[in-house]
């Protein structure tokens, strides 16, 4: 019987975008339910389970917590390695992200705006390069074109997606990371994920 997903989110990458590239790579239908600004608070945000979004449906059951969706949606769809230990070290990948993910508020002052420029090159500088310079030796020692494993798993999105906001902030960001940079390219092409990644909002957001 069809599952019918709705993903409750608003039209912005945020916390909901990985969740979208794990249906796209599935080839799974989803339901997107795009909340504006007339919407909310109103009264779905006391219908969310933690008041917050993103939500995933899954036949009416509702899912909080974007990474608790992806973790769901990566072992449903088979995107967590092929052994417990690769599932770990996805698992390490996705917090090593969350602990670079924390500064990009800084990134943008109060109107969502980017910092000036030596702002920025002051928090990439401190919170960021490391992370890529980590990453580019990860991707690297893999050798291929993954970070575990030798198949797309969640924390290809995950590392994709970071990867792609930074991009955004500063278009030149992997131009030191040939093996990321590398990782990157081949990621966007990826047969599943091209089709969506050129329709998508080409936003950092
Ligand atoms: N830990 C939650 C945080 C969710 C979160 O901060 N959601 C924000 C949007 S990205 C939100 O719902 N903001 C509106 C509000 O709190 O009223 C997760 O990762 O899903």
């Amino acid at each position: 019987m069809t599952v019918h997903y709705k993903l409750i989110y608003w039209n912005c990458h945020g916390r909901g975008e990985i969740t979208r590239l794990i249906f796209n790579y599935a080839g799974e239908k989803f339901e997107e339910h795009t909340i504006t600004d007339a919407d909310w608070p109103g009264t779905l945000k006391a219908a969310m389970p933690y008041g917050q979004l993103p939500v995933l449906e899954i036949d009416g059951v509702q899912l909080a917590q974007g990474r608790a969706i992806e973790r769901f949606l990566a072992r449903r769809f088979n995107l967590v390695g092929k052994t417990d230990i690769e599932a770990a070290h996805i698992d390490m990948i996705i917090c090593g992200i969350d602990d670079t993910r924390q500064h990009f508020a800084k990134l943008f002052n109060e109107e969502d705006i980017l910092k000036s420029a030596d702002e920025v090159k002051e928090i990439l500088d401190k919170h960021v390069h490391s992370f890529l310079a980590l990453h580019d030796k990860f991707v690297a020692k893999n050798g291929h074109n993954h970070f575990v494993g030798r198949h797309t798993t969640l924390a290809d999105l995950a590392v994709f997606q970071i990867l792609y906001f930074l991009t955004h902030v500063d278009h030149s960001i992997l131009s030191h990371y040939p093996h990321l940079s590398k990782f990157f390219h081949h990621t966007s092409k990826n047969s599943r994920l091209a089709k969506y990644l050129e329709s998508r909002p080409q936003s950092p957001f």
